[in-house]
């Protein structure tokens, strides 16, 4: 028995390329769309992914074009015209075998039929046989090309080298044997599972069969047989929801009343809810295999005049602009609707408390003033005056001083030793 080194390949699994970059909206405002391709990968996989579909699991598998074009083209053709469905691993070379120096999987050549009685076995048809294409070492993982002693002669069947056949493979034995494709992710662990079943003399060319459930005597059950019931190309990120590819996701929302989350194939979709805030959003990428990576960040739900408006008034009300209009002042408290919202106040009530205040210190004119946090779509000026005639912002001193449970303080100072007497006010615009 050869003790081959096993070589490992290149992790594949998924990988966070990037960090998701956090996100902001508004309230009841517009979806926002995430491309996942721009953070989710599978390193290093650019070509074409194919998926082997057995009763012991699904694996994937990169082909490998640049090194074998005409090789990848022909195992293409036989996967897009169906021609490996129902079909089963033939052959199994483990490399716990004594008087082999090599361990491969085989398939690609046979294929079944279910019959009232059992089944039949069939020959896969097969087109004209393809110039060999050997550019790369059979190492473990790799998808290669099976053929008679002639170099010239593959058609469908494929092996999988178990173990590392490069010496016995390469071009000392008629030229090598053309690899032109390699196992992805922990796919290896569904083809190892197949390299690890009993194997059987069921006459030629099945004298090496693995089967399973087998009970060592008796007619050879179709269950019994490593069936690869599809093989069929995938793109690695899902179109749509429905679509089978290498990268599945799964997104979530920690509060859904502020964003949700919607998938769409590889497309995240954030949609805003009616409360503002932050939200922390989970995207998982799974492979076929059951490999992740995840990613995390956050989403902020900023308030919007109309939104509050809606939340706020009737139907009626809302028609009529003398009543909820920004300028309007429903209630009489002699602060417009826009002031009720840019300071948080409720436009239906009088408002008595939470009003900006005035003070002095020993050096400057204060005015203070709380507002929400989430209120961003307005813009808040203090300006100054010292007849109540002409207002300016020039001199003012308009700074955050405080924050607390979604609200900010805002103090606005003035040189004290600057205005005998001085008027503050709050202008409040909606750009
Ligand atoms: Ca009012
Ligand atoms: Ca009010």
């Amino acid at each position: 028995m050869l003790l081959a080194g096993r070589l490992c390949a290149q992790a594949t699994t998924p990988t966070l390329t990037q960090t998701l970059p956090a996100q902001t909206l508004s309230q009841a405002g517009n979806t926002a769309t995430v491309d996942l391709r721009n953070y989710f990968d599978l390193s290093g996989v650019t070509g074409q992914i194919v998926q082997f579909d057995t009763v012991l699991g699904k694996f994937n598998v990169e082909m490998l074009p640049a090194a074998a074009p005409a090789t990848v083209t022909n195992f293409l053709s036989y996967v897009n015209s169906g021609a490996y469905t129902n079909s089963f691993v033939h052959r199994s070379i483990p490399d716990r075998f004594i008087g082999y120096d090599f361990g491969i999987i085989q398939g690609g050549s046979y294929n079944t039929a279910t019959t009232p009685t059992g089944f039949t076995v069939g020959q896969i048809s097969t087109t004209a046989p393809i110039a060999l294409e050997y550019n790369l070492p059979n190492t473990r993982g790799t998808l290669a090309m099976a053929r008679t002693s002639e170099p010239n002669s593959a058609t469908s069947g494929w092996f999988i080298n178990t173990i590392d056949n490069s010496s016995v493979f390469g071009v000392l034995n008629g030229g090598g044997y053309a690899v032109f494709g390699r196992v992805i992710g922990t796919g290896m662990t569904i083809v190892d599972g197949i390299s690890a079943l009993d194997v059987w003399n069921a006459g030629s060319p099945f004298d090496t069969l693995p089967l399973r459930n087998y009970p060592g005597s008796g007619s050879v059950q179709e269950s019994n047989l490593v069936k690869t019931t599809a093989i069929t190309a995938i793109a690695k990120y899902p179109a749509t929801n429905s679509d089978t590819a290498a990268l599945g996701f799964t997104a979530s929302s920690n509060a859904t009343s502020i964003v949700t989350v919607a998938l769409s194939g590889r497309d995240l979709v954030l949609t805003p809810g009616s409360t503002t805030g932050t939200a922390t959003i989970t995207v998982t990428a799974t492979d076929t295999n059951g490999n992740v990576a995840s990613g995390t960040f956050a989403v902020t739900v900023n308030a919007d005049f109309n939104a509050w408006r809606a939340a706020n008034f009737t139907e009626a009300e809302l028609a009529d602009t003398n009543l909820s209009g920004p300028n309007a002042d429903f209630d009489g408290d002699g602060i417009s609707n826009l002031v009720e919202y840019a300071l948080g106040l409720d436009p239906k009530q009088r408002t008595t408390t939470g009003l900006p205040a005035t003070t002095t210190t020993a050096t400057d004119w204060i005015f203070t003033y709380t507002r929400p946090t989430a209120t961003t779509d307005v813009t808040y000026a203090v300006e100054i005056s010292t007849d109540h005639a002409t207002w300016t912002t020039t001199g003012v001193t308009h700074a955050q001083v405080s924050t607390s449970g979604g609200t900010e303080t805002w103090k606005a100072s003035y040189p004290l030793a600057s205005a005998a007497k001085l008027f503050f006010r709050l202008r409040v615009t909606r750009p």
